[in-house]
């Protein structure tokens, strides 16, 4: 009887304890990594081999110490490590080719290897609202004949999406597997449910789209563009979630002089992202556009280092909106606000006339890129107001913080920027290369604008870039002004900056109200 008393509190101990990690199926398309292999608690998990990254998704219950052991291969041993966000101080140890850490809350995390590529894991919390494959109100693109072979471009998900608009609150689901799609209309009050193991793939051919704007690149020409996944105008609650894979094959389209905004929220209102994974994007990739009350988490973005201007996620016009928990790598700013001119190339289909960005929030992100890690602009055609950078870590990139008050009239302010570690930088964006840059500048055909009240606080600038850092205006009527430095952090001080010329802020004509704010010392 004691025995089996012991018994029943032991079985209850391991239920209690016990989590559970998802290991997300690789679909077809995509190889192993070559480079690396990965385990959590002894479970292998798929990697996948990568433009100049390589990553893994999988899921793990949050609260559980749960042990990640990576092997690079091709190593004998370990001798340079990098775990990034820096800021978390993983504890990781080594023995020979082989790393163990430990997390328990599910993260995003880059980890460099002597000089092998990045290996980029992303745990995601375990899934709470996968939706039944055959439950009412669910429309499984299989009974609406999607091919999930990858073979032909399907019609499938929209007829699947058309039919499901019938009937407000329902889901589409696409099961694992391949599918080259066209344009794809979210329609309103309905979700797409993105299984794990499914791919969504854009063919790479704007033939096969519609032409929704066109931009010259400099040694390339016109390039035309779509909105791929896109929801209607003038419609409200439309979510996209799940854990499968959203494609843009966007290094070979822009070989064939075609591009597209990946996840486009235009004229929409309650617009919901959660969880799909997002790659190889074309240009701007996730573009909340015209819209309010977006909210956008778990959202990442693994974009390629040799696809110019393919920025992660971009805010145009839009009020209340929010990017949470994500990561953005790509070679152009990952995380951007801008505002345009109506008659813009890239603006022509808004479905409004110019409006500004209002109360836009980015928490807890990791951006890699070779521009702007966090940035206002290019772009302040209408005002930008109460824009937040919070809690957040630049892995790397060519500037880490930064207002380029570039094209427009308008205003630019209550810009913050807080909590945010700066933890390398490599090369410059547009000649610039420092961790903060604050500027104006202009030309007389597309105008010039002020930059007002900016905050940067709780700030750490482990490098401070090799050029200077600017918080500069443009002349004596367009100036930069009331910018807040409160807690900057240069290098590994300990103490909190009390001078530009500490900070390398160097660059500072036309500016005014710059004061400091230390809490600490
Ligand atoms: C990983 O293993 C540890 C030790 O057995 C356990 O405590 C933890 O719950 C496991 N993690 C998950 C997510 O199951
Ligand atoms: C872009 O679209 C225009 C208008 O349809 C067309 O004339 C042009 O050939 C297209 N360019 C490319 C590179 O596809
Ligand atoms: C979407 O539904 C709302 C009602 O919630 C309605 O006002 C709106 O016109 C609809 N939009 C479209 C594009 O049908
Ligand atoms: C460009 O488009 C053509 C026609 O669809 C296709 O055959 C070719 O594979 C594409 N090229 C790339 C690099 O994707
Ligand atoms: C700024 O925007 C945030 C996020 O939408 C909002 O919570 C906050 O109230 C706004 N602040 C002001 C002063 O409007
Ligand atoms: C913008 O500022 C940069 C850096 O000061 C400068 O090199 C560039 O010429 C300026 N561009 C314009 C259009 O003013
Ligand atoms: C500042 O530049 C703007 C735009 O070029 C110009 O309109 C304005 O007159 C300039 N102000 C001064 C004081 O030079
Ligand atoms: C799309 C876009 O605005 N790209 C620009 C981002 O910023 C870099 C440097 O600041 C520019 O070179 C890009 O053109």
């Amino acid at each position: 009887m004691i025995a089996y008393t012991a018994l029943v509190i032991c079985s209850f101990l391991v239920l209690v304890t016990q989590g559970k990690i998802v290991n997300y199926p690789r679909p077809s398309i995509y190889s192993a990594s070559k480079v690396f292999t990965l385990s959590a608690n002894g479970t292998e998990i798929n990697t996948i081999d990568y433009a100049g990254y390589d990553y893994a998704h999988l899921a793990m219950d949050a609260g559980h110490a749960t042990t990640f052991s990576l092997t690079a291969t091709g190593e004998k041993e370990i001798s340079d490590l990098i775990v990034s966000p820096r800021a978390l101080k993983v504890n990781a140890k080594t023995a020979g080719n082989k790393l163990t850490f430990t997390i328990s809350k599910p993260q995003y995390l880059i980890i460099k290897v002597n000089k092998v590529k990045e290996m980029v894991i992303l745990v995601d919390y375990i899934e709470n609202d996968a939706p039944q494959p055959k439950a009412s109100g669910i429309f499984n693109v299989l009974d609406y004949k999607a091919d999930n072979t990858g073979k032909t471009i399907t019609k499938g998900i929209q007829t699947a999406m058309d039919a499901a608009a019938k009937k407000p609150g329902s889901t589409v689901y696409v099961p694992a597997g391949v599918y080259q799609i066209g344009n794809l209309m979210l329609r309103n009050h309905t979700s797409l449910y993105l299984a794990p193991g499914s791919a969504l793939r854009f063919t790479g051919n704007i033939a096969d789209y519609d032409l929704i704007f066109s931009k010259p690149f400099t040694g390339v020409g016109r390039v035309n563009g779509t909105w791929w996944l896109q929801t209607e105008f003038y419609s409200t609650d439309i979510k996209i979630f799940g854990r499968g894979t959203i494609d843009g094959n966007g290094y070979n389209s822009r070989q064939n002089k075609s591009m597209a905004h990946l996840v486009v929220p235009v004229g929409t209102k309650n617009f919901k992202y959660d969880g799909p994974l997002i790659r190889d994007g074309s240009f701007w990739t996730v573009v909340p556009t015209q819209s309010e009350d977006a909210y956008l988490a778990n959202l990442k973005i693994l974009n390629r280092k040799d696809v110019t201007q393919n920025d992660g996620v971009d805010v145009i016009e839009s009020k209340r909106v929010t990017i949470r928990r994500s990561i953005a790598i790509g070679n152009d700013d990952n995380y951007s606000a801008k505002t345009w001119e109506a008659d813009n190339e890239v603006a022509l289909h808004y479905p409004y006339k110019p409006l500004p960005n209002q109360d836009i929030v980015f928490d807890d992100c990791l951006a890699w890129t070779n521009c702007y890690g966090y940035k206002i602009g290019q772009g302040v055609v209408e005002n930008q107001d109460n824009v937040t950078f919070k809690n957040s870590a630049v892995y790397n990139a060519g500037v880490g913080i930064g207002i380029h008050h570039l094209y427009g009239w308008a205003t630019a302010s209550r810009i913050t920027f807080e909590n945010i570690d700066v933890e390398d930088q490599h090369g410059n964006s547009g000649g610039v290369a420092s961790w903060i840059a604050l500027f104006i500048n202009g030309t007389s055909k597309r105008g010039v604008g002020p930059v007002t009240d900016v905050l940067v606080k709780n700030v750490r600038a482990r490098k401070q870039g090799s050029r200077e850092g600017y918080a500069q205006g443009f002349n004596n009527s367009v100036k930069l002004s009331g910018v807040t430095f409160s807690d900057v952090f240069m290098y590994t001080n300990k103490t909190p900056a009390t001078s530009l010329k500490e900070m390398n802020i160097v660059r500072t004509e036309f500016s005014e109200g710059i004061k400091f704010a230390n809490t600490k010392n």
